[in-house]
């Protein structure tokens, strides 16, 4: 398989916010004129709102940083980003220590207007800049017996005042189907606004599935391993009552303590009522397929 040159972002290519969303407002104008909106993207894809670079960089959930929302962007400057390596391992063809550098050397760096759909109810929409993971996936090598893909997050005690807590069992551990690994929807974000990912947001990679909660899109990944069997995941091993292995987005389903009907979105202001939470967050057309004949209740 062929690899696409990386488009690189440089300082120079910064878009400010405002630059970027009057950009983005252009580009629908002028795909609607020429009746292509959304043409190959979820429909509602270019009349997303995104939220402002504020809000998403200042509203965080990354326990290895604290508990509390604005702990992360507070305490997460201490984290090391670079050097930075992904151990890729497990049933691939090709396992090894791939470097984030050499990673984006080869990638092809989009950008996708995602909804954000946190288990606590809370949504945001966030303008990411990654690549897919089929295509990192892809460079690794999956073997036929592979399953499933798991996750790890980088732990280091010096940097990350949060985990003398044990709110979690650290590392932070993640993990999904094979077939929504290599969804084309599922990326690894290393970007907002076209600037490097913030480490709040999970420097300098993390997993973004749109259309599950929160925190199965685990953040500053140092470990993807193939395996055939279910991968054990982080608030699962905490409460697997209240958080099961899939995780998909579901109105219907409510958590045990509060219902997942509606959500509140960040920077709506204090008085903007609560918008019904929609099935698979909105990406139903793209991934129901995959969980056909399944059972979403037993299976939550
Ligand atoms: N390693 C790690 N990844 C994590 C978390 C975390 O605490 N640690 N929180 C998760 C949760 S609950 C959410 S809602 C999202 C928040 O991502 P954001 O801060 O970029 O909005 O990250 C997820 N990934
Ligand atoms: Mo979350």
């Amino acid at each position: 398989m062929a690899y696409r040159w990386k488009n690189t972002l440089s300082s120079q290519d910064v878009t400010p916010e405002a630059a970027f969303l009057s950009r983005r407002t252009l580009i629908g104008a002028a795909l609607a004129g020429l009746g292509l909106a959304g043409a190959g993207l979820p429909a509602d894809a270019e009349s997303l709102t995104p939220n402002t670079w504020e809000d998403i960089t200042r509203y965080n959930n990354y326990y290895e940083f604290g508990t509390d929302k604005g702990d992360p962007a507070r305490n997460a400057r201490m984290l090391t980003v670079a050097p930075w390596t992904v151990r890729i391992d497990g049933l691939v063809d090709r396992p090894g220590d791939y470097a984030f550098d050499e990673i984006m050397r080869v990638m092809t760096i989009e950008e996708r207007i995602y909804r954000f759909r946190c288990v606590e109810a809370w949504s945001m929409v966030v303008p990411w800049n990654g690549f897919e993971l089929a295509d990192l996936l892809a460079l690794a090598g999956v073997q036929p017996g592979a399953k499933y893909v798991a996750f790890e997050t980088v732990l280091r005690a010096d940097e990350m005042p949060g985990v003398r807590y044990r709110v979690l069992d650290w590392p932070y551990v993640e993990g999904l189907r094979l077939d929504e690994a290599r969804h084309p929807l599922t990326i690894m974000a290393t970007g907002i606004y076209g600037r490097d990912i913030p480490a709040q947001n999970g420097a300098p990679l993390r997993l973004v599935v749109p259309w599950k909660y929160g925190f199965k899109s685990i953040k500053s990944v140092v470990r993807i391993t193939l395996t055939d069997k279910e991968p054990p995941t982080s608030w699962n091993k905490a409460n697997a009552r209240e958080y099961g292995f899939y995780s998909n987005v579901n109105p219907e389903v409510d958590h045990p303590r509060w219902s997942q009907a509606t959500e509140r979105q960040i920077g709506g202001g204090l008085f903007s009522p609560r918008k019904p939470t929609l099935m698979f967050n909105g990406y139903g057309d793209e991934v129901a397929g995959l969980y056909a004949g399944m059972d979403l209740v037993k299976n939550f």
